[in-house]
């Protein structure tokens, strides 16, 4: 089949004759409405010459990539033809349109294009050479399950991992879900807890909640007066599919909106009334000095503190803790002599003083205001702190419990669910922080509850390092762990990592270092039930639309075919399919809800929402009724002051209430006189992490560049769309440059995600940020820092 074949069906709709020549003849078009619309050829050679009518079949990604849409697949001769997205009648703020974004809209070039992987392929050169060759299914299980007792045999379970990874972030049965399911019942696995987007803030967040779950739902913006978001994008990170519907709402109804961003993100050109531009990893310089004026302006809301809170000031701190440690003696300066004025601020953060006063005034005045915090700001060394940090000035203002306030992050908020798929616990129990696998490939001997492994018993290190790793719908095996560099070297030596299986539809980064390579299908090809990401209250089918294409299966497909050689097919799948799963979520839901539609009606309509006729408010219970609703932390209070981190006594690092703490790579550091500039990420619209880096209509969306100001670029005598060299001791990359006063000085950044492509010299020449950030973890998350990175720049 040829490729100009395969990019002509991605463009336009193609004649059956066609379609069937190049599908190699395993499928062909048929039933359509509602059902998949392919089917076996030999039962439909004969309607070859029929031509059929479109039809519309509802469906969702599930992809990681911030939204769950509803994306309508025109199908067409068992061909997508078009996308397109909900077009409801209504569009209120109890019943939102699900709009596909810009990606949604090329699914086409996802599906169809013509670089998929298209069967199973074995290692035939060095590892990460990306030398393949192709092998049957039936010999791919087959040595998967060899080595898997091999390995076993060898090292014992606990040497066997799955890698994080968030290709499929379906809710029923991914491969990442599935592995601990057909690993649980077969004797165990080293799993992982954390995330690569929220580490420090679902570690940090219940230090001062009790809980991370801190939310509200999104139509209680439009009671804000002033909307804060502080490094949250979610004009392009989307955060559940209607975010951006809410906050234009909450425009049109007067709120104000700023953001606090290093860049101008495209919320603050789509959304805001003010840009407040701020240094990486700075943030709790300013939050200290917002503090400090509204303590000393008397602005905070003194009952709400007395009432709700531990730590402000000296006559609410927990017994134990010697004089000078709350917040306030922190803020004046008391023990250190630095009162953490807007001035002593303006030099760390280089926001100027008065613009740290006017935003701090205006937050502590506009009631209700609302600081949402994205995971950006925490993607950071010292990330634990800046989620703290807006705790505590969402505590000072009074802004927790109320309808158009808000407690800290983005997300974890659903007032919504559908029935879960029954997994089994992992009978090892043991698990490490996700970005610490790579620790746990060359050290993981060495590693105890220090390096924040769960499950060990008292002083105990992991019996084992990591000896397999099943890495499914995943680049983090190289393109999205930090370091990329590091990571190759120690993926290269077979003597460390002994077998690897890799999943995915394209040959990835990661792919190229697979012993066993897997083609994947698509979500249109194959069942799952979407529920949004984050907010939304709403459910999708994600219904499969076409065939598998080539020999691509699931992972819920290959791995039932390694369960059944495993002999336990019977206990994994419980008879199940992935579509009888799909059915099973939704008769259980409508167990528990009613108004649930049914399979049938859900094939049709492909969405339901739920409406509510007023906002939840996090925390409503907690601020209405204390008495019966204690916070959930040691004190029953909001704890700006933590007993329990005091009590890790790592003050320096670890302190007990948030405060601005400078980091190795930031801007005070003396690193700088080599490499100058701080070097950030963020997620682009026309990508899901590395997913659709190589999708054409996003490339002309968004081209692969990294954003510099005019005096850096000068400095440096770089002009618009010069080439740069990005350089630090990890790596090197090479990118054209955007001059922008889009982002300040002394700051570049670089959007992840791009596949790390290196040339003969070793230097990365597709601008995949992540060889030149770290794998060293944030102290007390263990999580990933990968926006602290210090660089020079200069023109290639
Ligand atoms: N288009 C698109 N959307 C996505 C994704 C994607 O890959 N592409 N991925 C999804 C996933 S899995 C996740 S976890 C989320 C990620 O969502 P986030 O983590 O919130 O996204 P980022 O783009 O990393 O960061 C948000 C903003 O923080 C800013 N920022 C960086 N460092 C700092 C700092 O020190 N201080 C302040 N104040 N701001 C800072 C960045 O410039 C950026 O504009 O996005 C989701 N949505
Ligand atoms: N420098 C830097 N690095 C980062 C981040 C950052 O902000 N900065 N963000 C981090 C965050 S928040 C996240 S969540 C991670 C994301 O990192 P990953 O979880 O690795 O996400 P993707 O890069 O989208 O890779 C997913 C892979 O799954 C494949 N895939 C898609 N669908 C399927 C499927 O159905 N089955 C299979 N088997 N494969 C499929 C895709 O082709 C793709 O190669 O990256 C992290 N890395
Ligand atoms: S936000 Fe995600 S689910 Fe929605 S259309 Fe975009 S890529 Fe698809
Ligand atoms: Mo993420």
């Amino acid at each position: 089949m040829s490729e100009n074949l395969f990019k002509k069906i991605a463009n336009q709709t193609m004649p059956r004759r066609t379609f069937l020549k190049w599908t190699g003849a395993a499928t062909a078009p048929t039933m359509l409405g509602g059902v998949y619309a392919t089917k076996k050829l030999s039962e439909n050679v004969s309607a070859a010459e029929s031509v059929e009518e479109e039809v519309v079949i509802p469906t969702c990604g599930t992809l990681n990539c911030g939204g769950r849409c509803l994306v309508k697949a025109h199908v067409k001769d068992g061909t997508i033809v078009r996308i397109s997205t909900d077009n409801a009648s209504e569009d209120s703020l109890s019943c939102p349109q699900i709009r596909a974004c810009l990606r949604g809209r090329s699914y086409r070039q996802f599906v169809y294009h013509p670089d998929r992987l298209k069967y199973p392929m074995k290692r035939v050169g060095k590892r990460g050479e990306g030398e393949f060759e192709r092998i049957t299914w039936d010999e791919a299980i087959e040595t998967i399950y060899k080595e898997t007792e091999r390995i076993t045999k060898k090292y014992g379970r606990s040497a066997l991992y799955s890698n994080y990874g968030s290709g499929n972030w379906g809710g029923i049965a991914s491969g990442r879900m599935m592995f601990n399911k057909l690993m649980g019942m077969t004797g165990g696995y080293l799993g992982y807890f954390n995330t690569y987007s929220t580490a420090q803030t679902s570690n940090a967040t219940p230090y001062t909640f009790g809980t991370g779950n801190t939310g509200s739902s999104l139509d209680s913006l439009v009671n804000s007066q002033l909307i804060i978001l502080w490094g949250f994008n979610p004009a392009e990170t989307i955060f559940g599919s209607p975010t951006n519907f809410y906050l234009q709402k909450a425009k049109e109804a007067g709120a104000k909106i700023y953001v606090v961003d290093p860049r101008q993100s495209d919320s603050a050109v789509a959304l805001a009334d003010e840009w407040f531009p701020i240094r990486p990893t700075t943030d709790n310089a300013l939050m200290d000095a917002m503090t400090y004026v509204i303590l000393t302006e008397n602005l905070h809301n003194k009952e709400f503190l007395d009432k709700f809170c531990v730590g402000h000031d000296e006559s609410h701190m927990p017994e134990g803790v010697p004089q000078g440690e709350s917040l306030q003696s922190y803020v004046l300066g008391e023990k250190d002599g630095i009162p953490k004025t807007p001035e002593w601020a303006e030099k760390i953060c280089g926001l100027p003083a008065n613009k740290i006063r006017q935003l701090a005034r205006e937050y502590a005045t506009a009631k209700p205001a609302a600081l949402i915090q994205g995971w950006g700001p925490q993607r950071h060394m010292n990330g634990e702190q800046i989620v703290r940090g807006s705790t505590v000035l969402a505590s000072l203002t009074g802004n927790i419990g109320v309808n158009g306030g808000w407690a800290s992050g983005a997300g974890y908020f659903g007032r919504t669910s559908v029935a879960a798929v029954p997994n089994i616990p992992n009978p090892l129990g043991l698990s490490i922080p996700c970005f610490l696998w790579t620790d746990a490939v060359t050290r993981g001997t060495e590693m105890s509850a220090e390096d924040g492994v769960k499950g060990l018993k008292e002083g105990a290190t992991l019996p084992n390092n990591i000896k397999l790793i099943y890495n499914m719908a995943s680049n983090v095996l190289i393109n999205q762990h930090g370091d990329i560099n590091k990571t190759k070297k120690i993926l290269e030596d077979e003597n460390l990592v002994e077998f690897i299986v890799v999943s995915d539809i394209f040959m990835t980064p990661s792919a190229k270092f697979a012993d066993i390579l897997l083609p994947s299908n698509t979500f249109f090809e194959r069942y799952d039930v979407a529920v949004p990401w984050t907010y939304g209250d709403y459910a999708i089918l994600s219904q499969k639309v076409i065939d598998n294409l080539y020999e691509s299966k699931s992972d819920y497909e290959w791995l039932t075919m390694l369960a059944k050689k495993m002999g336990v097919e019977k206990e994994f799948t419980e008879g199940k399919t992935e579509e009888d799963w799909a059915k099973w979520v939704v008769e259980e839901t409508r167990k528990q809800d009613p108004s649930f539609p049914t399979w049938e009606q859900m094939k049709k309509q492909g969405i339901h929402k739920w409406k509510f006729d007023k906002p939840t408010i996090g925390f409503e219970a907690q601020i209405n009724d204390p008495a019966n609703n204690p916070f959930l932390t040691p004190s029953g209070k909001i704890e700006i002051f933590s007993k329990q981190l005091w009590d890790m006594e790592k003050h320096e690092d670890i302190p007990a209430i948030p405060k601005h703490i400078a980091v190795n790579e930031g801007p005070e550091s003396s690193l700088r006189e080599k490499y100058p500039l701080q070097l950030i990420g963020w997620h682009y619209k026309r990508r899901c992490h590395s997913t659709m880096d190589n999708n054409p209509w996003m490339e002309e969306a968004g081209k692969q560049i990294m954003w510099m100001n005019p005096i850096d670029a000068n400095k440096r005598n770089i002009k618009n769309g010069d080439l740069a060299k990005v350089f630090n001791d990890r790596g090197i990359v090479k990118i054209p440059v955007v001059v922008t006063n889009r982002i300040i000085p002394g700051v570049i950044a670089i959007p992840q995600g791009a596949w790390h492509t290196s040339d003969k010299d070793g230097v990365d020449i597709r601008g995949a940020i992540n060889t030149l950030t770290t794998q060293e973890p944030s102290p007390l998350a263990k999580g990933n820092p990968q926006h602290t990175n210090l660089a020079e720049v200069e023109k290639a």
